[in-house]
């Protein structure tokens, strides 16, 4: 089995609304995933990414009912924190971590479709630095790019890494690129949601760190 499949994306209502509980309760299962990596390198951004989600389950949890989607969170956030917003609460929270998502699903993407370096094909960086510089490198400042740089020596052997998705059984490449593929399909369209709703609320922030 692969982890992938194990936490799978709901498929979205007609109008594109993100259920927050469904939401938290998948992305939950992430940042366990990094321990599989095998390197130490990937502890800072398993403990970003898991302050992200802490962040949002704690507002979620003073009144689910209140907060049943994301977009109740980001529009009661709104209306609670005025100038302050949206560089703050879980609005800041969701706005990183939808980062880290898009940088997953491009990464996955990107191995969904074949792509590698002809010369070593068994490394990701091709599909890494892509991702990174889709989905995080404009949001980098010096510092935090070199610090990409950095990690990316501790990136897995693509077949390392396709084995960690299949939870460590020697599965076939092909299966294991069936599984991403089978994944992506509501995966995608819930990221691309949440971008849309930080456009349409104009909660976007482009500072860098
Ligand atoms: C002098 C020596 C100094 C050494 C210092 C070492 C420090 C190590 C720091 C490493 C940086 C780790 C990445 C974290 C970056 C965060 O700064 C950045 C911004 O964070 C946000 C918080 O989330 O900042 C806000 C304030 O402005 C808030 O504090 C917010 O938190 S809140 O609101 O919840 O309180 N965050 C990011 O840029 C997001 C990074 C997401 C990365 C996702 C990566 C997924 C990886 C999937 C693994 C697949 C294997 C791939 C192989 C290689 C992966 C390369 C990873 C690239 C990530 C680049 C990180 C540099």
């Amino acid at each position: 089995m692969s982890v992938l499949l194990d936490n799978q994306f709901k498929e979205l209502p007609p109008d594109k609304s993100v259920d927050t509980k469904t939401f938290l309760d998948t992305v939950s299962h992430l940042p366990a995933f990094f321990d599989c990596l095998g390197s130490k390198a990937f502890s800072a951004i398993k403990s970003d990414i898991n302050g992200n989600i802490t962040k949002i389950k704690a507002v979620y949890v003073k009144d689910p009912a209140k907060y049943v989607t994301l977009q109740d969170i980001l529009e009661a956030e709104r209306a609670e924190y005025a100038s302050e917003w949206p560089k703050v609460g879980a609005t800041l929270a969701l706005m990183w971590l939808k980062r880290g998502l898009r940088f997953i699903q491009i990464l996955l993407q990107s191995l969904a479709d074949g792509e590698k370096d002809e010369n070593n094909p068994n490394l990701i960086k091709v599909n890494v630095t892509k991702a990174y510089e889709q989905a995080l490198k404009r949001y980098h400042g010096w510092m935090v790019q070199r610090i990409f740089s950095a990690v990316l020596f501790a990136a897995p052997y693509r077949s390392n890494f396709l084995k960690a998705l299949s939870k460590g059984e020697e599965v076939k490449e092909e299966e294991c690129l069936a599984n991403i593929r089978h994944f992506l399909v509501n995966y995608t369209p819930t990221v691309d949601a949440i971008y849309e709703m930080y456009m349409n609320l104009n909660a976007e922030l482009d500072y860098t760190v």
